[in-house]
């Protein structure tokens, strides 16, 4: 008891430690909480969910521990012990509390879900994310504080781990203006993807012949690390890209240097499949 006791004190010094040495890293600590507008319901959700589960954990394992105490054989007892069946009551409330803690956990989930997944009106920029085997194209719509109206695109490549340190300074990079509503069109050409950025605690899958939507407003500029999490093929661990939260500035003088235009479903392995074509597969 006392190891495992110390062996849990070494961890949560060196997984803290971590989560200082990167603010983008929280591990399973939540540390910085404002990095997306989405990001504190979300770590609240997690955090409290814990203090519910270990409340109901210490609670279980004092009545344990108290029965195995209370009850234990004494000397001179032979035989079984009294045998208790079919109590009613007991067996009500072993029914009961299960499933109102599971009904107050789906409450609290499906409230902040309707939350963070609240479409905006009218937000500051649509981003078009294409994932494709194995890299993405970004479209980006967006009006600059200035009046200029933005049209452009990027593309990625996919990248290459040599295992030699710098590959994270050439990956392809999304940009993102601080402070800004930012409604995320998640779309695939060819399989199913899934966007990821660990540090603003949100995953969504992308899905050939569908769109799904992240809604979110960066709080904190820097860099961020994104990734698939959606096994995709044989490089899909290659299938990585930086996220630069930026100012407004920085962000349009990036968007000044990138190409006119859309990179739309006609680059899509299937550009026939549409929305309505999902449950019979399309026409190919
Ligand atoms: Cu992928």
């Amino acid at each position: 008891m006392a190891k495992s006791l110390a062996l849990a004190g070494v961890a949560l010094l060196v997984l803290t430690a971590c989560a200082e040495d990167n603010p983008a890293r929280r591990g399973w600590l939540p540390g910085d909480r404002d990095t997306t507008s989405n990001t504190p319901e979300i770590t609240d959700l997690w955090v409290n969910s814990w203090i519910a589960a270990l409340a109901v954990g210490v609670l279980t394992w004092g009545l344990m521990l108290w029965c195995m105490v209370a009850y234990r054989r004494r000397k001179g007892e032979t035989g079984y012990p009294r045998q208790l069946a079919y109590n009613i009551p007991l067996e009500i409330m072993y029914t009961l509390v299960p499933l109102v803690m599971v009904a107050v956990f789906f409450f609290y989930t499906d409230q902040v879900q309707r939350s963070i997944d609240e479409p905006y009106e009218n937000p500051d920029m649509t981003i078009e994310v294409y994932g494709k085997q194995w890299s993405w194209d970004w479209n980006y719509t967006y009006t600059a504080a200035n009046g200029t109206e933005y049209e452009v695109y990027d593309t990625g490549v996919q990248a290459h781990l040599t295992g030699e340190e710098g590959v994270r300074e050439t990956l392809p990079t999304i940009y993102l203006p601080v402070d800004h509503d930012i409604t995320f069109e998640l779309k695939s050409r060819d399989v199913i993807h899934s966007f990821w950025v660990p540090a603003f605690l949100q995953k969504r899958d992308m899905i050939p012949g569908r769109t799904n939507y992240i809604y979110l407003n960066p709080q904190e500029t820097g860099v961020f690390d994104g990734k698939c999490a959606e096994l995709c093929g044989e490089y899909h661990s290659e299938m990585l890209f930086n996220v630069a939260v930026v100012e407004e500035e920085e962000f349009t003088q990036y968007l000044d240097g990138l190409n006119e235009g859309h990179l739309g479903d006609e680059y899509n392995r299937n550009p026939n499949l549409h929305d309505s074509d999902v449950l019979t597969g399309g026409d190919d």
